[in-house]
């Protein structure tokens, strides 16, 4: 649990609060920019949200995300303190956002990456914390700040996306606590996860099945990668977002401890997503091999292509950690 009094005293100070959180946004980011957002404006300050890429369409329904903010060409954010959130570095903002920021403007990180990199001039990293929003909830326990329904919505839209449903073994009891208060807070439990959870585009299916072709088995099959090359993407019309949640599916069988998607970008980058069920064969170290981070049992990186390469250096490096 942080000290949240040297956060608590800028915010105080600040008349206008720039929130960012990091690009192609997931329920994390999402939520807990806007629960800030709002927590904010409730006690009186001005707030722009502002975020590299559009808001995911299964994360729409999430309410006044139409306050988010996308990067204009030349145009300055009047504003006196940044806060940045869910972001492990700054290159995960994206450059289009950082030129919005003002020179030199005071800038909070809260974050809950272990491989955060202490980009602010105040860092809270907590990396005992499933999700940005379980802290974000305790400063604002600490601050004293009211959560209404929508906060409450955003908050639990953030802790369960990166909890897998309060399900992952970084779920401790105090997250479950604060499940607890976000439905005293107004929460609509069930209609928050069917939207969540059960509200997905045919697309995404049609993804699914062309992904699961060609599932790949590696290590006596405790090792399960897919690949998604541009123009199977491109073909379906798939969206930012659509194709989070295809590693859990390959995670979940049986023999597999260590599960990669493999997803070549617009830019030609493979976009390589990993998840571990075992802190013996993290999966934090391996995408920092390549330059990634995030944590032991989920982390991410990015490859130069093309996808084939990215597959066979990837999972090289994890079958390196299988044979020792
Ligand atoms: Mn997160």
């Amino acid at each position: 649990m942080s000290d949240f009094s040297s956060i608590i005293e800028r915010i105080d100070l600040a008349t206008r609060i720039l929130v960012l959180s990091h690009d192609r946004p997931d329920g994390d980011a999402i939520g807990s920019a806007m629960a800030t957002a709002l927590l904010l404006k409730k006690v009186g300050k001005d707030v722009v949200v502002m975020n590299h890429d559009e808001v995911p369409e299964l994360l729409a329904f999430l309410p006044q995300t139409d306050r988010i903010r996308r990067p204009v060409a030349g145009e300055t954010i009047d504003c006196d303190l940044l806060l940045v959130l869910d972001s492990a570095g700054r290159d995960r903002i994206g450059q289009a956002v950082w030129d919005s920021v003002p020179e030199g403007v005071f800038t909070i990180n809260i974050d809950h990456h272990i491989s955060n990199t202490g980009y602010g001039d105040l860092n809270c990293v907590d990396s005992t914390s499933p999700a940005t929003g379980q802290i974000l909830f305790q400063l604002a326990e600490a601050a004293g700040w009211k959560i209404d329904r929508d906060i409450a919505t955003h908050l639990y839209a953030a802790i369960s996306t990166d909890t897998g449903s309060f399900c992952y073994p970084s779920t401790t009891s105090e997250t479950m606590r604060i499940g607890g208060a976000l439905i005293d807070a107004g929460l609509d439990l069930g209609k928050t996860n069917q939207m969540l959870y059960e509200n997905y585009p045919r697309r995404r299916v049609e993804a699914m099945r062309i992904l699961l072709q060609d599932l790949r088995f590696d290590c006596d099959g405790k090792c399960a990668s897919v690949k998604l090359p541009l123009s199977v993407s491109e073909n379906l019309g798939l969206q930012l977002g659509d194709t989070e949640g295809v590693i859990d599916v390959i995670r979940a069988i049986d023999s597999v401890v260590v599960a990669v998607f493999f997803e070549e970008l617009p830019n030609g980058k493979i976009r390589v997503s990993s998840r571990s069920k075992d802190t013996a064969h993290g999966v934090g170290e391996i995408c920092a091999v390549f330059g990634g981070g995030g944590h032991t049992l989920a982390a991410g990186a990015r490859l130069p292509g093309p996808i084939e390469k990215a597959e066979a250096l990837f999972l090289e490096e994890v079958a390196n950690r299988f044979d020792t």
